[in-house]
């Protein structure tokens, strides 16, 4: 398969409630999504940089650079047997992770259309459910936060993600855990300490949280190492994985027990399934982390969660938690049961609603062979 277009789109979505973290605090999502084009067929990946680089070093501006100027033409110039030798066919660009992925996403997405298959069955998952849980940001007190969680708890979702920082932690984590004794819960604290807090972190070890995420360097491995050895509570790493070697680095060192797999941190599709498989050979745990995305990044992140590795629940939760209208019909729903149906149609497998992707998009660029 050769490409004949690839066009990027920078999308605005208003946010039903603000989402806040150790590092930002988001209203609107701004995002990227790409476009590839072939034999008539178009397949779409959703770009997961934001407008500012407090999650990770890129952002819509750098992902527009780099794919104009770097990997457009060179996925314009490949003779493609799989969508997985885009990764392999970016290695000369170092970094720009999100960028990569969003353009491999689209080729993957546009081979299962062409194909006629769901997305699911060319990553090599399966049909059924996946199981959903979800990510609270931090509210205005704690009290708030029980609320939150009760909400969801109601909603059915199987797991809650809690975001703390310093001075916002224990407390809050105490309150739920008193609401909530038996919930499979988890903290992520997006970077927000230092190996100096590491008693402060073993402070809740007596809370039975599934996991902490990220507590130290978005860069870092050997400090998460030293502090695993001081704390009971598993350590789960999400900034810190780039790609497969990160993984394996970081297993090899002691860093975590349970990682976090982000198709857009780790290239695309190609990058996560390489981690999926390294995870899954050693034994160790892992489970889909979410951006806030759209109904097409979400579908997107439903179909790799059917591998058999993600055996923990992870942050794809329903649409109508984010947006008021999202852009897929049907919107990304939740069973009672905090399940998600996955989808049997070719692709991401639900439909695009183009006049709301028209309306949401204030830029647009394409290039061709
Ligand atoms: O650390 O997992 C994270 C959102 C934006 C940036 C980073 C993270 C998150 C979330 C939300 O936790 C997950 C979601 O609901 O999509
Ligand atoms: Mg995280």
């Amino acid at each position: 398969m050769k490409l004949e277009r690839i066009e990027v789109r920078r999308l605005t979505l208003p946010l039903q409630t603000p989402f806040e973290t150790s590092f930002s605090r988001t209203e609107v999502k701004q995002f990227l999504l790409v476009s590839a084009s072939a034999d008539g067929v178009t397949g779409l990946g959703e770009c997961v940089a934001d407008v500012d680089p407090f999650y990770l070093p890129e952002t819509n501006e750098t992902v527009l650079h780099v794919l104009r100027d770097f990997l457009a033409p060179i996925a314009l110039g490949l003779e493609i047997a799989h969508p997985r030798d885009l990764l392999p066919a970016f290695a000369r660009v170092r970094g720009h992770q999100m960028a990569k992925a969003a353009l491999e996403m689209a080729v993957f997405e546009l081979w299962a259309r062409r194909e006629r298959e769901p997305l699911w069955r060319v990553l090599g998952g399966r049909s059924g459910e996946i199981q959903s849980g979800v990510s609270i940001g931090l509210q205005r007190d704690d009290a708030a936060l029980v609320e939150s969680v009760a909400r969801e708890v109601a909603a059915g979702y199987r797991r809650v993600k809690i975001k703390i920082k310093p001075g916002r932690d224990r407390a809050l984590v105490e309150a739920v855990r008193e609401r909530f004794p038996e919930l499979p819960l988890m903290v992520d604290a997006n970077c927000a300490y230092t190996l100096a807090d590491a008693e402060r972190l073993a402070e809740l070890d007596r809370f039975s949280l599934m996991m902490i995420e990220q507590p130290l360097g978005w860069d870092d491995i050997v400090d998460h190492a030293a502090l695993s050895k001081r704390l009971r509570t598993a350590i789960c790493l999400d900034e810190s994985i780039h790609g497969e070697d990160d993984a394996r680095r970081a297993l090899e060192l002691g860093a975590c027990r349970i990682v976090n797999v982000k198709v857009g941190r780790v290239g695309g599709f190609a990058g996560a399934l390489a981690v999926h498989d390294l995870c899954r050979a050693r034994g160790v745990p892992v489970w889909c982390g979410g951006m806030l995305e759209s109904g097409i990044g979400r579908l997107a992140n439903v179909h790799l969660q059917t591998l058999p590795g993600f055996v923990l629940p992870g942050d794809t939760s329903a649409s109508a938690r984010y947006f008021e209208e999202d852009l897929v019909d049907p919107p990304v729903v939740v069973t009672p049961r905090g399940t998600i149906a996955v989808p049997e149609r070719p692709g991401i497998g639900h439909d695009v609603v183009w006049s709301r992707v028209e309306r949401a998009t204030d830029f647009r660029e394409d290039w061709r062979a």
